[in-house]
């Protein structure tokens, strides 16, 4: 066993560190008030590789043998800066670019993949619709078979990215009739005719632009299927498990963010004439942040590191991961916020932005009770997780 960051990763994590600070901490506030999209900082991020670790070099990529360990390491340290900005991880490799690695063919990955995680191209994947959340498979969107390709109609919402993607990969039905064997995935180019994003306001994670997507009619060409018909279960499926890596890490960001600030402020922060810090209340939050921030990474890491040994059917380590990430987010936001009190609650600190994407974590890529679901099924012998 092996608790220690190799040489190169941990001076990935330490350039990453500093490009986060330099790059996305202080703007970040910011760029949440105003809704504004860091596409720049996103492309960046593309061009320094973070998007590549686990893409072979045929494809643009770095071709680490801890690639998705790198994966890991790099999204937290993005999303201790920021969780909207963490989420090109899920829209750049591991919600879209992997699946295509994983799935494509010779040409779709040459098409797709060097775009993609150069960030050259933005992607997204769009699962969710309106009434088929939790309940993935009660999707409707169709995607009809015709002569030259097929035709994709219906509607997805919560889509990362959506509006400013170039490419997704989307879920629909090729065949109603057929049951989870007539679910299939397609790539497809999101500036085609009758395709129309259109973004919608939430309460957090306000400079990831998330988005309605109808399609009306579009015509797909006959390469816009990723791996076989009827093959969409296992490509969905088979990419939560890699986008709930991103999650878990994003929230493991998140969390050491609130365990810095709230140190911070406690060693400068007097009342009744001492550190507020020295008040074993406080003590009790800190302690129990530094632990739960440490069971999480520990977690994510070994649900990666389970990837880079070729498991990527791992859904019960990783939902361990996306649970304990999520909830240890939300944990250490609030935990955060009692430390700064008044001063947590205004826009002064970055903390009651912390406290408002939290939440998310609990809520993307899986709920918390559909993770907690996931690992009871498989504990009770209902549901196998790993396939
Ligand atoms: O028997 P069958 O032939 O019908 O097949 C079943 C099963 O064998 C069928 O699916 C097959 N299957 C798989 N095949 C290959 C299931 N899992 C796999 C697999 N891994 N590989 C149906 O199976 P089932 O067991 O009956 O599944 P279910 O009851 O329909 O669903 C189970 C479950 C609740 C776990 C699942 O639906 C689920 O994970 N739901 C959560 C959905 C979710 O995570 N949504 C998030 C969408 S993405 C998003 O939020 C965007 C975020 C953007 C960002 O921040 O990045």
């Amino acid at each position: 066993m092996e608790f220690k960051l190799s040489e190169e990763l941990q001076a990935m994590r330490r350039s990453a560190r500093e490009f986060t600070e330099k790059e996305i901490v202080q703007y970040a506030d910011k760029w949440d008030e105003q809704h504004h999209f860091p596409l720049e900082v996103i492309r960046k991020m593309g061009e320094l590789g973070y998007f590549a670790t686990a893409t072979p070099e045929k494809y643009g990529g770095l071709e680490m043998a801890d690639g998705m360990l790198a994966q890991a390491v790099l999204c937290e340290e993005i999303g201790r800066g920021s969780s909207s900005v963490r989420v090109a991880f899920n829209t750049q490799f591991l919600g879209t670019a992997l699946s295509i690695l994983r799935h494509g063919t010779e040409e779709q990955k040459k098409r797709w993949v060097p775009d993609l995680i150069s960030a050259r191209k933005i992607g997204c994947f769009a699962i969710t619709e309106p009434n088929a959340g939790s309940d993935v498979l009660s999707m409707k969107t169709t995607a009809k078979p015709v002569d030259d390709g097929f035709i994709l109609n219906g509607c997805k919402i919560w889509i990362s990215y959506a509006s400013k993607a170039d490419v997704a990969i989307v879920y629909a039905y090729h065949d109603r009739s057929a049951g989870s064997k007539g679910l299939s995935a397609f790539i497809v180019d999101m500036h085609l005719p009758g395709v129309c994003a259109r973004d919608l306001d939430k309460m957090g994670t306000r400079s990831s632009p998330t988005s309605e997507i109808s399609f009306d009619n579009v015509k797909l060409p006959r390469d816009a299927l990723l791996g076989s018909l009827g093959d969409g279960v296992k490509i969905c499926f088979g990419s939560l498990n890699q986008t709930r890596l991103g999650c878990a890490s994003g929230g493991v960001g998140l969390a050491q963010a609130c365990l810095e600030a709230a140190v911070r402020y406690a060693n400068e922060r007097e009342q009744f004439g001492k550190k507020v810090g020295e008040y074993q209340m406080n003590q009790d939050l800190i302690g129990q942040m530094a632990v739960q921030i440490e069971a999480a990474r520990l977690l994510t890491y070994r649900a990666a590191w389970q990837k880079d040994q070729g498991e990527f059917g791992n859904t019960l380590e990783t939902s361990y991961a996306k649970y304990m990430a999520a909830e240890t987010a939300v944990f250490c936001a609030h935990a955060a916020m009692k430390i700064f009190s008044a001063y947590g609650y205004s826009t002064e600190y970055p903390v009651a932005r912390f406290y408002r994407d939290a939440v998310l974590y609990q809520i993307v890529e899986g709920t918390a009770n559909i993770q907690k679901t996931i690992i009871a099924q498989d504990a009770l012998g209902y549901r196998k997780a790993n396939r």
